[in-house]
């Protein structure tokens, strides 16, 4: 009888982990808010549901004084109002941003940063127009080497002031996809989002996608930002060169069936056929063509829906006739470059790329 016996026992006892995760982390998770993973349901993530990462504090800008500044190695340096770029062609495009250090808490050692599960991801709709019309206006220089973008977001990370700012080569920030944004999910960017104007580079983790974006900076030569050259590398320790992190990794997720505990998370399901769904997604533009879920470590196929948007992620399904007792339900997504998820996280010293097979706990009555 449901409701009968509390299937969630032994009561686990709710240690107090000190010496686990510092206050610090807690901080940055209160912060930066998370994709709660039943909403993986929406193929476009409501707003307020799609997770964000901001490093310093989200600026107080207004779109009427708002001004985009474009110079360096440049033809005519620029200096752009919101609706100067409304004048440009509008482009709609869904795009899954996922956070690079997405899967950090459950790499170990960790990282000192923000603690992501794996929910670190969403799906908008973007509103913008291609950045090379903006780049186009200005005129890039032919001895450009790299772009970068500026926010109007300022603060200290390993003891260095900067302002929010990454590059891209010219190639790269000329490519069809890349917008200049100032609308997602049809309404104006909500101030964590980027408002007034942010760029979003589809199929890179989402460090590359620089909100409040001020200026526009056309470089003869490598950009040497902190978020560039000393954030966002797979190092093995703190002298390692690294390699810089680019392209978001081939990943699936699952919608977590049935009912959760309220502390563990754990779930719930009647016996019989339960119903399992997710999203699977990869970086620069490739497709997922295979998606399959474990019970209790036996794989099998899911349904999956073919390649929509580029950009965003695919949904899949999969019937499960489950039985009484305790299972772990997995999934794992492959691509068209044949690249698939490891069972157990790639690990580096900032806790950044973990695209491991993630694991659901799962009582069936
Ligand atoms: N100016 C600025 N842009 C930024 C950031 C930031 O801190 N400042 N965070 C980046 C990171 S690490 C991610 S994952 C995405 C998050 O975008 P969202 O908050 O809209 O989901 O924005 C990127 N753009
Ligand atoms: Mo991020």
């Amino acid at each position: 009888m449901p409701g009968a016996a509390n299937p969630f026992t032994p009561f686990p006892p709710r240690p107090h982990l000190e010496g686990d995760y510092a206050r610090e982390e807690l901080a940055l998770a209160y912060r930066n808010s998370a994709l709660p993973l039943e909403a993986l349901a929406w193929d476009v993530t409501p707003v307020g549901l799609h997770y964000t990462l901001s490093h310093f504090d989200i600026p107080r800008l207004d779109a009427a004084s708002f001004r985009l500044a474009v110079g360096g190695r440049v033809e005519r340096p620029l200096t752009l109002g919101l609706e100067d770029i409304r004048a440009l062609p509008a482009h709609t495009q869904r795009v899954t941003l996922e956070c690079a250090g997405n899967g950090r808490g459950l790499m170990s050692p960790r990282s000192a940063s923000m603690p992501w599960l794996c929910e670190g991801v969403g799906t908008a709709e973007w509103t913008g127009t291609p950045l090379r019309n903006v780049l186009g206006l200005a005129g890039v220089a032919p001895d450009a080497v790299e772009i970068v973008f500026i926010g109007a977001d300022r603060g200290y990370d390993r003891g260095v002031e900067h302002d929010y700012g990454r590059s891209l080569k010219p190639e790269a920030a000329m490519a069809d996809e890349v917008l200049v944004v100032y609308a997602m999910n049809g309404a104006p960017l909500a101030p964590q989002h980027g408002y007034p104007l942010r760029l979003i580079v589809p199929g890179w983790f989402g460090m590359a996608s620089v909100k409040w974006l001020a200026r526009i900076d056309v470089l003869a030569r490598p950009f040497d930002g902190q978020q560039q050259v000393v954030g966002y590398h797979y190092r093995k320790h703190s002298d390692d060169p690294g390699v810089p992190v680019t392209f978001q990794k081939v990943k699936s997720l699952m919608v977590p069936p049935g009912i959760p505990d309220w502390y563990t998370r754990r779930r719930l399901v009647d016996q019989g056929t339960v119903k399992l769904n997710g999203r699977a997604w990869s970086g620069r533009g490739v497709a997922v063509v295979k998606v399959e879920v474990a019970i209790d470590g036996v794989w099998r196929d899911a349904a999956l829906e073919a390649q929509g948007d580029r950009y965003a992620w695919q949904g899949w399904r999969c019937d499960w006739r489950a039985e009484p007792g305790e299972h772990e339900l997995a999934c794992r997504a492959t691509d068209a470059t044949g690249a698939t998820q490891p069972s157990t996280p790639e690990w580096n010293a900032s806790g950044m790329g973990n695209n491991a097979i993630q694991r659901v706990q799962v009582t069936a009555r």
